[in-house]
C-alpha cells in the first residue's frame, strides 16, 4: 500500500516525508523542479501490537506497514496542460495521497505565489488534479465513441454504454471542479473505475504544515467527506524530533511542553483512509499485525499471510483483541468460549487475532 506525498513546491513535502519515515532527504528553500519520487516503508504504530508483544514476549514483533513516496516536481506545467504524461503515469498507481499544504510563514522560504494562503494552495493543487482527470475521462470517452462507431457487437455495446454513462457523470462533476472522491459511487462503479488511475478519486489526507502555531483545520477545509481527512502538524519540528534518539526527543518535548506528536496520527489516519484494517497473529515466535481491506474475509486474511494458508484453508480460530486482553491469555479466552471457529467467508474485524488451520 502506497501513499504519495503531493503538494506545491516548498510546501514541506520532503520535510514531512523525513518526519514520517525517519529519513534524511535534503530539504531546500527553492525547488529544483525536477520530477523525482523517493519511497520508504513505515511501521504503522499500534498500541495493541505493543500490548500483545508484552503478553507473548515473542522473538520478533512486526507492525503493519505502509509506504510513503515523496513526489517532487508536481509543479511542472502548473495550470498549463494538467500533469504531464510521465508524472501522471507515475502517480496513477498510488493508493492514496497525503497532500501537504503550506501554512507556515518564513522569510527564508519564498512562496511561488508570493503569499501564504493554505486554502488557495489547496484549491490550486486540487484543480490541477481535476484537470488531469478531465483529460483522462475525455480520452476514455473518445475511445468509447470510436469503438461504437467501428460496430462493436451487442454485448460489448452494452458494456460500453454503461461505461459511457458513468464517465459522463464524472465528466460533469469534474466540469464543476468537484473531486471525484466526493461523489457517491456504488462499489461496482468504483471497481469499474479502478483501472483508470483517476487522481481525484483517491482518498486524500490534507496535511496543513504549520509554523509556530497549529491552526484550526476547519478554517481551511470545509467540505469533509469520507475519503478526505484533514490534520495539522508542525512539519519542521516533527522532522527535527524524528531525527533525535527517543530519549533526546522526550527531553525536548518535555522542555517545550509538547505532549503528543502528530506523526502517529498521520500514519494511522492514512492507513484508515486507504480502507485498511489490521488483524493479528500471535505466538512465541512472532506477534504480527497484517494489512487487510475493510470487509476482507478470513480466507483473504489467510492469503495475506501465505498463499498456502488460503489454498489449504480449513477453519480460522478467531478471538477479538478486547476479549483476549480481558481474559489475559489465550487459554482464558478459550475457557470463556471467546475463541470462535470461523469459515472462509467470515468477515474479519479490526483487531481480530487469527489462527488459520490448514492442510496442503
Ligand atoms: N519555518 C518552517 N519552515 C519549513 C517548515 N516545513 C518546511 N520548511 C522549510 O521549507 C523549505 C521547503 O521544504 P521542503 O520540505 O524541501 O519542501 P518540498 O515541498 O519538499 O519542496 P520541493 O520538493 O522543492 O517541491 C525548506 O527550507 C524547509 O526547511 C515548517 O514547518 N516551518
Ligand atoms: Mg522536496
Amino acid at each position: 500500500m502506497e501513499l504519495g506525498i503531493i503538494g506545491l513546491p516548498t510546501s514541506g513535502k520532503t520535510t514531512v516525508f523525513n518526519a514520517l519515515t525517519h529519513s534524511h532527504r535534503p530539504t531546500a528553500a527553492a525547488s529544483t523542479g525536477k520530477i523525482e519520487l523517493v519511497s520508504a516503508v513505515v511501521d504503522v504504530p499500534d498500541e495493541r501490537v505493543d500490548r500483545l508483544s508484552a503478553l507473548y514476549s515473542p522473538r520478533k514483533t512486526t507492525y503493519a506497514k505502509v509506504t510513503y513516496t515523496d513526489i517532487a516536481g508536481l509543479d511542472q506545467d502548473l495550470g498549463k496542460t494538467g500533469l504531464t504524461g510521465e508524472l501522471r503515469n507515475k502517480i496513477a498507481p498510488m493508493d492514496a495521497f497525503v497532500h501537504v499544504v503550506r501554512a507556515f510563514e518564513s522569510d527564508h522560504v519564498p512562496h511561488i505565489f508570493d503569499s501564504v494562503d493554505p486554502r488557495r494552495d489547496l484549491e490550486r493543487m486540487e484543480s490541477e488534479f481535476v484537470l488531469a482527470d478531465m483529460i483522462s475521462v475525455e480520452a476514455r470517452l473518445d475511445r468509447i465513441a470510436e469503438r461504437m462507431q467501428k460496430g462493436a457487437k451487442a454485448e460489448e455495446r452494452q458494456a460500453l454504454a454503461e461505461d459511457r454513462e458513468l464517465l459522463g457523470h464524472l465528466q460533469s462533476a469534474l466540469g464543476d471542479g468537484v473531486p471525484l472522491r466526493s461523489l457517491d459511487l456504488a462499489p461496482d462503479q468504483r471497481a469499474a473505475l479502478r483501472g483508470y488511475g483517476l487522481l481525484t478519486l483517491k482518498p486524500t489526507l490534507v496535511l496543513l504544515n504549520c509554523g509556530d502555531e497549529i491552526i484550526d483545520t476547519r478554517d481551511i477545509v470545509h467540505a469533509d467527506h469520507p475519503l478526505t481527512e484533514t490534520l495539522a502538524l508542525q512539519g519542521q519540528l516533527e522532522m527535527e524530533l524524528s531525527q533525535l534518539s527517543a530519549e533526546e526527543a522526550e527531553l525536548f518535548m518535555g522542555e517545550y511542553g509538547i505532549t503528543e506528536l502528530a506523526l502517529n496520527r498521520v500514519i494511522q489516519a492514512s492507513y484508515r483512509l486507504i480502507g485498511l484494517q489490521s488483524f493479528f497473529t500471535v505466538g512465541e515466535d512472532e506477534v504480527r499485525a497484517w494489512n487487510l481491506r475493510v470487509g476482507g474475509t478470513a480466507v483473504e486474511a489467510a492469503g495475506s499471510i501465505h498463499t498456502d494458508l488460503a489454498r489449504g484453508f480449513i477453519r480460522a480460530e478467531v478471538v477479538s483483541y478486547a476479549d483476549l486482553m480481558a481474559g489475559g491469555s489465550m487459554a482464558a479466552a478459550r475457557k470463556a468460549g471467546q475463541v470462535h471457529l470461523e469459515g472462509k467467508d467470515y468477515i474479519v474485524l479490526d483487531g481480530d487475532i487469527i489462527h488459520v488451520r490448514f492442510s496442503v
